[in-house]
This record gives C-alpha cells, sequence and structure tokens, in this order.
C-alpha cells in the first residue's frame, strides 16, 4: 500500500455556547483535517486543532510541511515515517505546532493499518476491553452561574454519565468550594466529581483550597499549578490525599517522563496531539506504568478510545463533544462507560456534509 495523495481541510466548528476555563475563553476549535489517499483506496483520516480556530493557518502550515515524509510512502512503516519526521523537525522544536503535525500524520497512518487489517485499532494494538469509563467534561464551566452548574449536573447523569468535571479558579477559595459543594449536593454521593483548576493556582492557594475539598471526596484535583511547575505540583500533591492529576499541557515521553520523575501526579493525563499520535501514547502508557502510574486521555475523545482498548493502565478518557459534529459515527455513551467501536481503524469517519457547513 502506498499514500498517493496527502489532503488537508480547515474547518471551524462552533461550541454549543462561549465558555470559559481559568485561562481559556472558548467558543469555536479550528481543525486541520487530514487525509491520506492511497492506491488500494483507503483514506487514513485524523484531525489536530486550535481552539477558536485562531493560528489555523500556521498549523495548516506546518502539517502540509510535513507531506513529503509520507507521499509515496507504505503507512505500515509508521514507525519509520514517525521516526523521519522526528528527525527532521529538529530545528524547530520537539513542542507545539511541529507535535501536532507529526500526531496529525501518524494517527491518520494507523487509521490505514486498521482499515487495510478489517480491525478495530485497540485490536490492532492487543485489546484489554470493550467499553471504558468516561467523565463528562463539556460542561461545569468557570463561567457558568451555580444554578446553571446544579441543571448540567442532573442533565450529564440523564444522558448516562457516572462522573463529571467541574472546573475551578474563581479569585476566592470560599467562591469555588461554594461551587463544588452545590453541585456534590446536586449529584449525590454515588456519582464522581473531578475538578481542574487549569494551572490557575499558586501552591499555597492550591494546598488550602484542596485541604477544605477532601471532604467531597474528589476523584481528582486536576492541574491545579501552572504545568511546568513540577516541583510546586509535587508539593500539592504530597499535601493533599486527593489524587493530583496533570499532563494535557506537555509534550511527548520526554515532557511525560519529567512529570513522572518529578512525583507530581497521581493520573497521568496525555493529550493525543500533544503526545506525538498513537505511536507515541502508546509509549508513554508503557513509561507510566513503570512508574505504576494509571493515564487518562485528554480531549479527542472519539480518537483516544483505541487507546483506551488496549491499555491496561488507561482509567478513564475525558468526554468532550466538540469535534462530534464532524464524524458520521457518534459515541455510544451508557452507565457512564463508552463503548470502543469495533469498526477498522479509529471507527470514525469524517462526514461530508458536516466538513461544507464548516468549512473555512
Ligand atoms: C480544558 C482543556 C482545553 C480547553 C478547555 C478545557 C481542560 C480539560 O483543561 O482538561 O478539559
Ligand atoms: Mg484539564
Amino acid at each position: 500500500m502506498k499514500i498517493t495523495r496527502f489532503r488537508t481541510t480547515l474547518v471551524n466548528v462552533p461550541l454549543e455556547a462561549p465558555i470559559a476555563t481559568a485561562i481559556h475563553r472558548i467558543e469555536s476549535t479550528g481543525c486541520v483535517l487530514l487525509e491520506l489517499e492511497t492506491d488500494q483506496g483507503l483514506v487514513g483520516e485524523s484531525y489536530v486543532q486550535t481552539l477558536n480556530g485562531v493560528r489555523l493557518g500556521a498549523l495548516h502550515e506546518m502539517l502540509r510541511g510535513f507531506a513529503h515524509q509520507v507521499e509515496g510512502r507504505d503507512p505500515h512503516m509508521v514507525a519509520q515515517i514517525w521516526q523521519d519526521i522526528w528527525n527532521e523537525m529538529n530545528p524547530i522544536g520537539h513542542k507545539g505546532f511541529s507535535i501536532a503535525a507529526l500526531s496529525a500524520i501518524d494517527i491518520a497512518c494507523w487509521d490505514l493499518l486498521g482499515k487495510a487489517a478489517g480491525l478495530p485499532l485497540h485490536k490492532v494494538f492487543g485489546a484489554c476491553r470493550e467499553r471504558v469509563k468516561t467523565y463528562a467534561s463539556g460542561g461545569l464551566w468557570l463561567s457558568q452561574p451555580i444554578d446553571s452548574l446544579v441543571r448540567e449536573a442532573a442533565g450529564f447523569i440523564d444522558a448516562g454519565f457516572l462522573a463529571m468535571k467541574l472546573r475551578l479558579g474563581k479569585a476566592t477559595i470560599a467562591e469555588d468550594i461554594e461551587r463544588v459543594r452545590a453541585v456534590r449536593d446536586a449529584i449525590g454521593p454515588g456519582i464522581e466529581l473531578l475538578v481542574d483548576a487549569n494551572q490557575s493556582l499558586g501552591v499555597k492557594h492550591a494546598i488550602r483550597l484542596g485541604r477544605e475539598l477532601e471532604q467531597f471526596d474528589l476523584t481528582w484535583f486536576e492541574e491545579p499549578v501552572v504545568y511546568h511547575n513540577l516541583v510546586g505540583c509535587a508539593e500539592v500533591r504530597a499535601a493533599l490525599d486527593t489524587p493530583i492529576a496533570a499532563g494535557e499541557t506537555e509534550y511527548t515521553r520526554y515532557g511525560m517522563r519529567d512529570i513522572l520523575a518529578a512525583a507530581a501526579v497521581d493520573v497521568l493525563m496525555p493529550d493525543l496531539q500533544r503526545i506525538g499520535g498513537f505511536s507515541e501514547m502508546r509509549r508513554v502508557a508503557a513509561l507510566a506504568s513503570a512508574f505504576d502510574i494509571p493515564i487518562s486521555t485528554h480531549l479527542f475523545t472519539e480518537h483516544s478510545l483505541c487507546i483506551a482498548g488496549a491499555e491496561i493502565g488507561c482509567i478513564s478518557i475525558e468526554h468532550m463533544p466538540w469535534t462530534a459534529p464532524l464524524f458520521n459515527e457518534a459515541m455510544e455513551i451508557g452507565g457512564g462507560l463508552i463503548t470502543i467501536p469495533d469498526r477498522p481503524g479509529t471507527g470514525f469517519s469524517f462526514d461530508r456534509k458536516a466538513i461544507k457547513r464548516f468549512g473555512v
């Protein structure tokens, strides 16, 4: 099998409503879609994104700059293709959009491998489960008033979720506690509640807040401090019983190695676009397992399902609905679990009508 065409398309998918975290204001997700066409008629698909569609042209240009690394090659050589792209990006750096480009190409190559084998990717990798625990993450934003949080939390339970994530980072500890208390009271003790401060807190603030939050039996406290303060994150972790989660903002196995070596997290949260695709995600899962630290994937829900289906140490997957409108297939959620699709490749294909509708 040979890759004959490297096709990219730009879309901007609006969110249902604008949202905010402690560090984000988001109205849409701009995506560069990649389709690798082959001489066998199979097409490998993937996408990478930039929030609000800003700098989409730069992301696109970065991706196109590596097209020559796959044109004319057999996608079964994905490990060598990955390494060749890694080597080529040495002068521009192994973080940021360069890694996003590598991720897109890697994911599309793997999608082709699954399709060529007629197997879902978790079975190509070697499967461990057919369903994975998830949590509702497309809501409970910092921008919402408390009555809206309470209403939305009830809606998540109605939609089949048994876990959900609330964003923190209000100006005062009292406000954050009030919001956690309101949601915990609304959902009761049997539903898992996670919180995410999006790196907005100082170490002492995070510890003081975290101590007050112990009473709410949180599943985890995510990104309490700025992502590069690994020593500070480890201090917060040592001071609290609540598990600490982080990792979404760092890149590749090298970024994950530093987080793990600093004993900064109880749960590692690699992001498919920032990690370097499926190839690197699997290496990171192995690395985390050597520290006895579980992983839980960040964003990219549809495409992360095959990793959850193949990695014993993947304890859950973030459910973010932002890119669902791009796909023909819907995710199956019930009883707090998402079903890992049994369709070849990633199991998700771009909806041509949606691509037209959201095209930029
Ligand atoms: C998050 C990440 C990116 C955009 C919005 C929110 C958040 C998460 O950190 O973990 O979902
Ligand atoms: Mg987060």
